[in-house]
C-alpha cells in the first residue's frame, strides 16, 4: 500500500509528493473546489464545529477518526485501497490477465465517461442537500447530513484524482466542468436525472440516502471489480464511507415510519393533526425516489453496458463470489418488453442486459429494507404496509420510459395516470406540507415530533451529545 501522507496539502496514500506535476495540478484545483464548496455546500453552518469522522488511513478501523471540525477545514484526501500486485481481471474478454495499472489506450473514452458520470453525482448531491441543515430534526441528524456532505465531497476528489492522473488535459477540463454544472440548472444540469430533482426536506433526504446512495453502492461495487486497478481501488475505499450514508437513509426512514405509525394510532388515523407524516405520503415519497433511482442503472438493453463488461471496465456486483461464469458470452436474460400494446417476456443477450442484472441486485436489497420497515409497522400495531412499485412505473430512462404504467406495472393511459398521480407520487402539495412541519430542533437529544429517536448515538456517544456546536 502507498504510504499515508496526512501532512500534505492534500492528504493521500498515492504518493503525491513524488509526482510534482500531478501535485501542482491538484493544488491548483483545490481553491476552485473550495470556492464551489463555499458557494454550493451546506448553507449557514460553515463556521460551526461539527462532530465528524475523517478518513486518515485505509486500514480497518483506522480510517474513521472522530473530532470536531469546521466543514471547510475538513481534510478531503485521496485514498485508494491497498494495492495487490497479483490482481487479475475478474470478468469479460480479458478474464485472467493482470489488472491494468495504467489506462489501455483503446478504453480511454469509455473509462473517461464512466469516471465523469460517477464524479458528477457527488457534488450534485451536496447541491441538492444544501439547505437541509436549517430544518434538521435534531443535532444528531444535522451531523449525519454534514458527514454525508463532506464525504460526497471526498468522493469527488477520488474521481478527480483519476482524471488528473490518467487523462491529462482532458482530465483537467472535465474536472473544471464538474464544478460548473449545477443540480437542477436549466442550462448546465448534472448528468443523471435523479441528481437534478429537488431534495428540500428530510423525507426526501432519507429517501435519497436510502435509494439514490444505494445506486451509488451498486455502481461503486461494479466499478471496484474493474480491470483498471486504480479505479477499482478508489471505488473500493469509497464503499466504506457509503455504508454510513445508507445507514442514515435506512434508519432515517425507519424512524419516520415508526413515528408516523405511533401518531396514526394516537390520533385515530390523522397523524397530520399532530404535526406528523401520514404513511400514504411516505409511500408516495418511496415511489418517487425509488423510481428515479431505478433510472440510474441505465437502459435495460444497453450496448454501452455490454462493452463495459466485455472490455473489463465494469463488472457485476460481487463478481467473484456470486457468479460462476465470468465471461457470459452466450447467455441470455429474460426481460419484459412492450410489444403491440402488451407486456411480453423476451430473451436478450446477457451482456446487453448488464444494467438490468445490476438493477435486480439493487431491487432485492431495497426489498430487504422494506421488510424491515414493515416489521416496524407491525410492532407498533398498524395495518398499513409500505411496498415498492413495479420497476416499470414512473420511468424516465430505458425501455419503459416510452409508456405509462401504474405502480403494479400495468400499461395505462395518460388520463389514468393524471387522475392518480397525486396518490402515487410525491407532489407539490406533499412538499409544501412537509416544509410546513419541518423546523430546526437544536436542543441536544431532542427530536422533531415527526420522527422517532435513533436507537443509539454516533461513535458510542449519547444521543444528548452536542453533535453540532451552534
Ligand atoms: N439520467 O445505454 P444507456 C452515486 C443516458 S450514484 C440521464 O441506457 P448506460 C451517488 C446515458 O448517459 C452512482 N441520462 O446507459 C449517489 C446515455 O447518454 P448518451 C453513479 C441517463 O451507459 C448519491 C443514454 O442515456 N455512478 O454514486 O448503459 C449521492 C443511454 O444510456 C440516465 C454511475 O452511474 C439517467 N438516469 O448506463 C452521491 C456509474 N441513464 O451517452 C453519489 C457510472 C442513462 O447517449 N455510470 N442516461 O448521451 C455508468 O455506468 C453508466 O453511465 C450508467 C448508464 C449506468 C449511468
Ligand atoms: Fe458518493
Ligand atoms: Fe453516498
Amino acid at each position: 500500500m502507498g504510504k499515508v501522507d496526512l501532512n500534505a496539502k492534500i492528504p493521500n496514500n498515492v504518493g503525491l509528493a513524488d509526482d510534482r506535476r500531478l501535485c501542482r495540478a491538484l493544488e491548483h484545483w483545490l481553491p476552485l473546489y473550495m470556492e464551489w464548496w463555499n458557494d454550493m455546500g451546506p448553507a449557514g453552518f460553515q463556521t460551526k464545529d461539527i462532530y465528524l469522522r475523517t478518513a486518515i488511513s485505509v486500514e480497518a478501523g483506522g480510517w474513521a477518526n472522530f473530532d470536531y471540525v469546521k466543514m471547510p477545514d475538513y481534510r478531503w484526501g485521496i485514498f485508494l485501497s491497498p494495492l495487490d500486485q497479483d490482481r487479475k481481471i475478474g470478468f469479460g474478454d480479458h478474464f485472467g490477465k493482470p489488472a491494468w495499472q495504467d489506462i489501455p489506450g483503446e478504453y480511454r473514452g469509455n473509462l473517461r465517461r464512466i469516471i465523469v458520470t460517477q464524479a458528477d453525482t457527488e457534488p450534485a448531491s451536496v447541491e441538492q442537500q444544501r439547505f437541509l441543515g436549517s430544518i434538521a430534526p435534531s443535532l444528531y441528524d444535522m451531523r449525519n447530513l454534514f458527514q454525508v456532505n463532506v464525504e460526497e465531497g471526498r468522493h469527488l476528489w477520488a474521481m478527480v484524482y483519476l482524471l488528473f492522473r490518467y487523462f491529462g488535459r482532458d482530465g483537467r477540463d472535465e474536472a473544471e466542468e464538474l464544478l460548473s454544472r449545477r443540480s437542477g440548472d436549466e442550462d448546465k444540469p448534472r448528468i443523471l436525472n435523479a441528481f437534478n430533482q429537488a431534495c428540500d426536506h428530510w423525507l426526501s433526504f432519507f429517501c435519497f440516502t436510502h435509494f439514490t446512495d444505494r445506486d451509488g453502492k451498486y455502481q461503486l461495487a461494479s466499478l471496484s471489480e474493474s480491470g483498471f486497478d486504480p479505479m477499482a481501488r478508489t471505488c473500493d475505499f469509497m464503499l466504506t464511507e457509503e455504508a454510513h450514508h445508507l445507514f442514515v437513509g435506512e434508519t432515517g426512514l425507519d424512524r419516520i415510519i415508526r413515528r408516523s405509525a405511533e401518531l396514526t394510532k394516537e390520533t385515530d388515523g390523522d397523524p397530520r393533526s399532530a404535526g406528523g407524516i401520514d404513511l400514504e405520503l411516505i409511500q408516495r415519497a418511496i415511489n418517487y425516489w425509488f423510481t428515479y433511482s431505478l433510472d440510474l442503472f441505465g437502459s435495460e438493453i444497453s450496448s454501452n453496458a455490454s462493452n463495459f463488461f466485455s472490455e473489463g471496465l465494469k463488472g457485476r456486483f460481487k463478481e467473484e463470489q456470486r457468479y460462476e461464469d465470468h465471461i457470459m458470452k452466450d447467455g441470455v436474460k429474460p426481460l419484459s418488453l412492450v410489444k403491440n400494446g402488451a407486456v411480453v417476456q423476451e430473451e436478450i443477450p446477457y451482456r446487453n442486459a448488464m444494467n438490468e442484472v445490476l438493477r435486480e441486485e439493487y431491487i432485492n436489497d431495497c426489498e430487504r429494507a422494506l421488510r424491515k420497515w414493515n416489521r416496524t409497522l407491525e410492532k407498533v400495531g398498524v395495518d398499513f404496509r409500505v411496498k415498492l412499485p413495479s420497476r416499470r412505473f414512473h420511468r424516465h430512462q430505458g425501455l419503459y420510459a416510452d409508456y405509462i404504467f401504474d405502480p403494479e406495472g400495468n400499461l395505462i393511459t395518460e388520463e389514468e395516470f393524471k387522475a392518480n398521480e397525486r396518490n402515487w407520487l410525491l407532489g407539490p402539495d406533499d412538499n409544501d406540507y412537509l416544509s410546513s412541519i419541518m423546523h430546526q430542533v437544536i436542543e441536544p437529544g431532542k427530536m422533531a415530533n415527526w420522527i422517532a429517536p435513533p436507537s443509539r448515538g454516533i461513535n458510542g456517544q449519547d444521543l444528548e451529545f452536542e453533535y453540532v456546536r451552534l
